[in-house]
């Protein structure tokens, strides 16, 4: 961590280096020794222009996130630092390359000239951390381009290209070459200073504010309206922007919104890290990946890999079950270009990057082949047996399987260390989840191997361990067991979906069972009665599947889809729950969606704790991680785990206890990991277990 500096005549040039994207952290004092060094540039009598610039491949990538959890006045050590580079009697020339983005892009604006390198993007993403520009952004940014523009770049949060950065005014010249290089130019011919904090408040803020406040979506996070009211107090005073900016930023720092999104930042990182790995294994390369099976997830398995721009070889061995997977490929493909997403060109090559072929022996060169037939043990076994023979020695073999026995499928192979589970969510090509399933055979550079392909193919990797389920499912399905007791207790389900939906889950549970075939739950829930026959099941689910209603798919499931698509709430179903009810003798009550809300999240604690202590997920953020990319689990509440802390670990087992009192209390067993921490005044969040979990 330093700001180097280096002098080139009369000019000083200050490099920031801190880490991989330079951030401006207070905690190590790297923002302290900027603003240090600035003010010995200003006053070294032989300086007449200071230019700052970052070292590596970015100009700066933001405040440091880490930071936030700590003493929240730390960004007034930043806010400090970007006042007085404005205020400073010397020209301070910005270069930018790469990104400059939040307080980088804040810090580049206080300066009095920007030179950004073509290709490079400026924004700022705050919006997507659940706050807002703290360090001046909402301030200075509309002067610079304008209400409106500045408003749509704060609560987008996207960057802009440094090409569009120049037409907006925020920057002032644009360069191929060397960046620094141009800002020292500029140094010699001294330019007409602009400091934006100066500049008039933008000719469109009213209209631009009361159009974007009338598109505000009501949300758990506060951020967008909380820029816009930042925005809205643009005056002539603007130390009076920055001190509402100032206390708008500390409130949406102690957030739940913020703090939950700021999880999900670092817990999407985190989760790439294998704890154990040795640090000499090496991925191996992988440049031609074959898929068998030409069903739903095999096409989107597919997709997911050609839109990487990886070849793929295909092998189905139904002719028409292929014809169709090739002709819903190029479609999809030809439709990215159509919306605008790829030239032609890109779409072109990533079809010619395709082939279909109805012999597995046309995956015999593959790197890497990912199994995605139906999910039955005896099909999955032959079709390992085979690759056994016919794929390269040192080819990974990977199977799509959702919950099937991944030991039972590598023991098949001659060699099972290069068996490992990739289990896609479907679409896959959409879902970002990626189940990495490592067996207790996987060798570590073929599990090290599928997780830089799920980084490569966009995926947000999480390893689990061989269980019923891995971890998602395995969990959905106590959280679905909760679900169905709530329908026979005396909850409905519309009403249980608007509940889990209003606190922040995609789809509620009922609607989502609906969409992915009540059948395959059935058949799960069939499977699991005869297996494990101690737990409690209920019934009004089986009676409903007993009719046939699986869902969108037959038309009718818990609702009806008359249109095919739209689920309504079905009078057949509310009577045949009520019917169902007054058989088994359960006397119906009502059920506010707190305590429905309450009963789905800790029916997904306490079985994700279960997972943690089995060493099936290394950490509890790896839960969150599945939760949030694979179930629809919002954002902004972090994770089932992240949830637990906020109640309190000993609060979640006294509603546990008090649960396992109660009517199926079986379910209800607090999982000893959250007994133990919760003795111990623990967090899942400080849970240190990669000791015991080396692979
Ligand atoms: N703070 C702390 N660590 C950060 C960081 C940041 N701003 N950005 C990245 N890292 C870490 C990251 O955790 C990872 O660590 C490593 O750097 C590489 O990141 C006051 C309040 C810049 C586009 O929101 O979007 O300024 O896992 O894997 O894919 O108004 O990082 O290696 O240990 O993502 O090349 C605003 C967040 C902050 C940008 C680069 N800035 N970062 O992507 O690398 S709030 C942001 C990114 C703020 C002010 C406000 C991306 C990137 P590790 P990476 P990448």
């Amino acid at each position: 961590m330093a700001v180097e500096m280096t002098r080139a005549g009369a000019t000083i040039v200050l490099r920031l280096s801190n880490g991989p994207v330079n951030a401006l952290s207070v905690g190590n004092g790297f923002v302290e020794e900027l603003g240090a060094k600035v003010g010995e540039a200003a006053s070294d009598p032989a300086c007449r222009a200071i230019v700052i610039a970052g070292a590596g491949r970015m100009f700066c990538g933001g405040a440091d996130i880490g930071d936030f959890d700590g003493d929240p006045e730390q960004v007034d050590r930043l806010r400090h630092l970007i006042a007085t580079v404005e205020a400073c009697a010397k020209p301070v020339i910005m270069a930018i390359h790469g990104m400059a983005l939040g307080g980088g892009l804040e810090l580049a604006m206080a300066g009095h000239y920007r030179v950004a390198q073509a290709g490079s993007r400026l924004g700022l993403p705050e919006v997507t951390l659940g706050l807002l520009p703290g360090a001046g952004g909402t301030q200075r940014l509309p002067r610079l381009i304008g209400a409106g523009a500045a408003l749509d770049m704060m609560l987008s949060g996207k960057p802009v290209t440094a090409e569009r950065a120049l037409s907006a005014g925020l920057v002032d010249q644009l360069v191929d070459g060397d960046v620094v290089e141009a800002a020292l130019e500029v140094a010699r011919n001294v330019p007409p200073l602009r400091r934006s904090g100066t500049l008039p408040v933008p000719a469109d803020l009213a209209g631009a504010v009361a159009s974007r406040r009338a598109k505000l979506r009501a949300g758990l996070s506060q951020a967008p309206a909380r820029i816009v009211d930042c925005v809205a107090a643009l005056s002539g005073d603007l130390a009076a922007g920055l001190a509402l900016e100032a206390a708008l930023f500390g409130e949406l720092l102690r957030s739940e919104a913020s703090r939950g999104l700021r999880h999900v930042f670092f817990g999407e990182r985190t989760v790439a890290r294998i704890p154990g790995l040795a640090p000499d294994v090496r991925p191996r390369d992988v440049g031609h990946v074959g898929v068998v099976g030409g069903g739903l997830m095999g096409t989107g398995i597919a997709l997911a890999l050609l839109n990487a721009g990886l070849p793929v070889t295909m092998a189905e061995l139904r002719p028409e079950a292929l014809a169709k997977a090739e002709a819903t490929i190029c479609k999809t493909i030809q439709r990215d270009v159509e919306k605008g997403r790829i030239g032609q060109d890109v779409a072109d090559a990533r079809i010619a990057a395709f082939t279909a072929a109805t012999e597995l022996e046309a995956l015999a060169d593959a790197d890497l082949v990912i199994e995605a037939v139906f999910e039955d043990m005896g099909v999955k076994k032959q079709v390992f047996s085979a690759l056994d023979a016919i794929a390269r020695p040192d080819g990974i073999l990977a199977s799509n399987t959702s919950t099937l026995d991944l030991d039972a499928i590598a023991a098949l192979v001659a060699d099972p260390s290069r068996v490992v589970g990739l289990h896609f969510f479907s679409p896959a090509n959409i879902m970002r989840l990626l189940e990495v399933v490592r067996g207790r055979e996987t060798a570590p550079d073929v599990l090290a191997t599928a997780m830089a392909l799920g980084k490569r193919i966009g995926k947000v990797g999480v390893v689990s361990g061989v269980c019923d389920g891995f971890i998602g499912n395995r969990m959905f399905e106590e959280y679905l067991r909760q679900v169905w007791f709530l329908l026979e207790e005396g909850a409905l389900p519309q009403q249980i979906d608007a509940a889990m939906e209003r606190w922040g889950m995609a789809m509620g549970p009922c609607r989502t069972m609906d969409l992915a075939g009540q059948d395959i739950g059935w058949a799960i829930r069939k499977r699991r009665m005869a297996e494990q026959p101690d737990r409690p099941y209920s019934g009004v689910i089986d009676r409903i599947c007993e009719l046939g209603r699986f869902g969108q798919k037959t038309g009718k499931g818990i609702y009806a889809y008359p249109d095919g698509r739209t689920a309504e709430t079905d009078p057949e179903i509310t009577r045949l729950i009520e019917d169902y009810s007054a058989e088994t003798g359960l006397e119906r009550r009502a059920f506010s969606d707190e305590e429905i809300v309450g009963r789905c999240l800790l029916a997904l604690v306490n079985e994700g704790a279960r997972i943690v202590e089995e060493g099936i997920a290394y950490r509890p953020v790896d839960v969150d991680m599945i939760y949030i990319h694979g179930y629809g689990f919002g954002r902004e509440r972090g994770g089932p785990m992240f949830q637990a802390d906020i109640m309190g670990l000993s609060t979640v087992l006294d509603r546990l206890r008090a649960l396992a009192a109660g009517r199926n209390g079986w379910a209800w067993t607090p999982a000893p990991l959250i007994e133990r921490l919760a003795a111990e005044g623990g967090r899942f969040g400080d849970l240190n277990i990669q000791d015991r979990n080396s692979i």
